[in-house]
């Protein structure tokens, strides 16, 4: 939507997460804002990873009433808002907790990306219980350093079929008897899913090593 967040950076989003064996909730913001064909849209992006084993939300950040039922799940708990500048991140907090007033910006027209008003992670503690860390828009981000072979470890959807590949090492790209490729064919892991898991194995090995950008 507005702005745009491609499925290469959620893919990458969710893989440092599996790596830190965080647990993630997709939310979709902007709700009031889809058209009708944006909403089918938003229909397959939450079938993807609801198949990849995530739980997606969607929601409206300025509607007090649609993320009332965050309060008691962020009770008792720390709670990262992560996602580009402009998805809505410090007005979600600010609706949370009507005490909090974090700087929030109108997204720039000309090139339909968010302005930074958060400069740096701050944590909050809300009125409710739980604290939100909010972030700065993440642009991009390179792969923390971790083992190729265990790329796959980190898609759900991928790791309960590793038992069933002939090679234990397998990469799932061109190796016989591919548990992971049998399922790509047969729409069981969405394309999706796949071709950007095959673009961060082949990716170069600096990339992998860059640090996280935060801009
Ligand atoms: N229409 C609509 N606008 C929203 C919603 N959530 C956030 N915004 C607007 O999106 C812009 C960016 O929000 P902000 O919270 O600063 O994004 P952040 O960079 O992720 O913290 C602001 O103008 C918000 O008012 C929403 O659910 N609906
Ligand atoms: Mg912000
Ligand atoms: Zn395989």
């Amino acid at each position: 939507m507005s702005p745009q967040t491609q499925t290469g950076f959620i893919d990458r989003f969710l893989v440092t997460a599996e790596a830190y064996h965080i647990p993630v909730t997709l939310l979709f913001n902007k709700i009031d804002l889809y058209t009708a064909a944006e909403l089918d849209q938003l229909d397959s992006m939450k079938q993807i990873y609801e198949n990849a084993g995530y739980r997606c939300l969607t929601i409206s950040a300025k509607q007090a009433s649609s993320v009332e039922f965050l309060k008691a799940e962020i009770k008792g708990k720390k709670v990262m808002f992560g996602g580009h500048s402009g998805v809505g991140k410090s007005t979600l907090v600010n609706t949370l907790d009507q005490n909090l007033s974090l700087k929030t910006a109108q997204i720039s027209k000309s090139h339909s990306s968010g302005l930074h008003t958060t400069t740096f992670a701050e944590m909050f503690e809300l009125a409710t219980g739980g604290f939100i860390i909010d972030t700065p828009g993440i642009r991009a981000f390179g792969l923390i350093d971790f083992d190729k072979k265990e790329l796959s470890h980190y898609f759900p959807e991928m790791r309960e079929l590793l038992p069933d590949c002939k090679f234990n090492n397998c990469q799932h790209i061109k190796e016989p008897k591919c548990a992971v490729q049998q399922a790509f064919i047969e729409d069981r892991i969405a394309e999706s899913r796949y071709l950007n898991y095959v673009k961060m194995l082949e990716e170069d090995e600096d990339e992998t090593f860059r640090k996280d950008i935060y801009k």
